[in-house]
């Protein structure tokens, strides 16, 4: 059984910014190669009338995340510099929401959910069921699509549409998703 994508479906694509493809500030291995995947779940999902949702990491310049400030990282995503835009070759359409997440310099924020606009925009619109796509695996995409099980949302990650930054922790991390009761798909399951 294919699944047919209909107006109250979203497609989630999670921080595919300059900063985290090959040649940016922390980038996740082959994080580029998903883009063509990405552009024709974003065709499916524009012509079946779903949502369309960009998630974007958008740091102030001193962000706890931030190496000199004892976080794990170095400085990525800082909110309108070359790094934080979404990668050129994304095929983004005009009515797609972009929400801007991790803004706050003293917090940290893995997830499109938290202290964000996206809940209630996915509410207003009678979204049931979410599709997540995008970097990092066991970063961003994990604690989104944690965040939307708690919400009650039926989630569908799209394994063909996903990177991680290690592999291992990536497996892990899908592992999870599925005890947790997501459903793991690729393009071949859908309708087109
Ligand atoms: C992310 C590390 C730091 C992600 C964001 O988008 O997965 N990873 N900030
Ligand atoms: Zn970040």
């Amino acid at each position: 059984m294919k699944l047919k994508v209909g107006h109250r479906d979203a497609l989630i694509i999670v921080d595919m910014q300059k900063d985290f493809m090959p040649q940016g500030a922390l980038p996740v291995p082959e994080g580029d190669t998903i883009i063509p995947i990405i552009n024709n779940y974003l065709r499916i999902f524009q012509e079946s009338k779903a949502s369309v949702i960009l998630t974007r990491d958008w740091h102030p310049p001193n962000h706890i995340s931030f190496k000199s400030r004892g976080g794990l990282w170095p400085p990525h995503c800082i909110r309108n510099s070359e790094g934080a835009k979404f990668h050129p070759d994304l095929k983004i359409p005009s009515n797609a929401v972009i929400i801007s997440k991790a803004t706050e310099p003293d917090k940290e924020a893995y997830s499109g959910f938290d202290g964000t606009e996206l809940n209630s925009i996915l509410t207003s619109r009678a979204v049931k069921r979410v599709f997540i796509c995008g970097v990092a695996t066991e970063y961003c995409v994990k604690e989104t699509a944690l965040d939307a099980l708690r919400l009650g949302y039926l989630v569908l990650i799209l394994n063909d549409a996903i990177k991680g930054i290690s592999k291992s922790n990536s497996e892990k991390a899908l592992e999870l998703l599925l005890n947790k009761g997501a459903l793991i798909i690729e393009m071949s399951d859908l309708l087109e």
